[in-house]
């Protein structure tokens, strides 16, 4: 790590066009090191997604760290996908490593439950998959470069519309996961507004292994496609026994749908299934294709939408603290965060919008022969 720096620092200088910004330009860290708390959800049953933040996160902050303009440190704290572990999480990182920012956490109930208290410490905090509705609306120190369900989902169920034709759909969702009930209700007015008739809607929790009785009357009113608002273990499970018994109609999924342990549990099940995302790995273009390889060469897997997002958020807090001149008052970076306007970033475009939330696009990605493709 000493050489990469050592490496990319005299690249730098030997950079003619190097912008000449200012006093202390010539000493590497001369902003000073940023602590930034990162609460992820690492061990349990949804744990691919924290793993993939975590990588995201690591992969852009020695990045940052070797171009030299500030030092980036990482406190990682794991909230097992629980809200009191993630309060407790938050607790630490503000009042005793007395961080400048917090990345995370990963679940948006974990963000209703911690943002409150984060906000109220004036301490900025930025969810990188916290998708649900009303995230921000907890306060002005919230931030979240994660795409919201109220975009991603009706663009994907629309176009499944498009192309399988669909009339009649039967909706599953989590009722004891914030996010997924909050899935749910966007999938459930998206449906409304295209004009699709819901043949029934099925409940299940978070940790359900059996979801037999609510697929066999799914299957027995003949669906057109049934959509699913829940995490990738539950949601591979319920592809599974769904084509175990025959059912074997397009799936539409929320974010939970987006890692690719969903296809790794579902192996061939996971066929045919939809989701929205800001990331597609196959993208053409330079700086989506060098973040693939750097991140494969690192991690030995293809980097994931939670490894995507993750990158670009610890490069958007970077650009923020570049801006605010500060790496320690929480204060500015909040007011520096607020004004990015026009990051280009690997899940592209992005801008902060006056509510905190992203300006971003999405594509719509059907998994085929055991990969996401784009669904065209
Ligand atoms: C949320 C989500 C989850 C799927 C993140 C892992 O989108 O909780 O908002």
């Amino acid at each position: 790590a000493i050489a990469g720096l050592f490496l990319s620092t005299a690249g730098c200088g030997t950079n003619a066009s190097a912008p000449a910004s200012g006093a202390g330009n010539a000493q590497s860290g001369s902003l000073g090191t940023a602590k930034i708390g990162v609460i992820s959800f690492l061990t349990g049953g949804g744990a691919a997604y924290g793993k993939s933040i975590k990588q995201g996160l690591e992969m852009a902050q020695s990045e940052i760290n070797a171009q030299g303009k500030l030092k980036i440190d990482l406190q990682f704290e794991d909230s097992r996908g629980e809200k009191t572990d993630a309060i407790n999480a938050a607790n630490k990182l503000i009042n005793k490593d007395n961080v400048v920012g917090i990345i995370g956490p990963t679940l948006s109930g974990e963000m209703f439950a911690v943002g409150p208290i984060v906000n109220q410490a004036g301490v900025p905090i930025m969810g990188t998959s916290t998708t649900a509705e009303g995230v921000t609306d907890i306060g002005e120190y919230v931030f979240r470069n994660a795409l919201p369900e109220s975009l991603a989902i009706p663009t994907a169920i629309k176009k499944a519309q498009e192309k399988y034709n669909l009339k009649k759909v039967a909706l599953m969702y989590s009722n004891n996961d914030d996010f997924a009930v909050s899935g749910y209700k966007t999938m459930a007015q998206a449906v409304k507004d295209d004009g699709l008739e819901v043949l029934t809607t099925e409940t299940f929790a978070d940790k359900d292994t059996d979801f037999s009785a609510q697929l066999t009357k799914i299957a027995s009113l003949k669906p057109d496609a049934v959509l699913v608002s829940g995490l990738y273990q539950e949601a591979a499970l319920i592809l599974k026994k769904a084509r175990e018994i025959g059912l074997n109609v397009p799936f539409i999924g929320g974010n939970g749908f987006n890692s690719p342990q969903l296809i790794k549990i579902a192996g061939k099940a996971a066929e045919g299934a939809i989701v929205a995302s800001p990331w597609f790995p196959n993208k053409d273009d330079a700086a989506v294709q060098k973040f693939v390889s750097d991140y494969k060469a690192k991690y030995n897997e293809i980097p994931d939408q939670f490894a995507a997002q993750a990158y670009d958020a610890l490069k958007i807090m970077s650009t923020a603290l570049e801006k605010a001149g500060s790496t320690t008052d929480r204060k500015k970076l909040r007011d520096s965060l607020a004004t990015i306007k026009d990051f280009q970033g690997v899940t592209g475009k992005f801008a902060f919008d006056e509510k905190r939330n992203p300006k971003m696009d999405a594509t719509v990605l059907i998994v085929k022969d055991g990969q996401f493709t784009e669904l065209k």
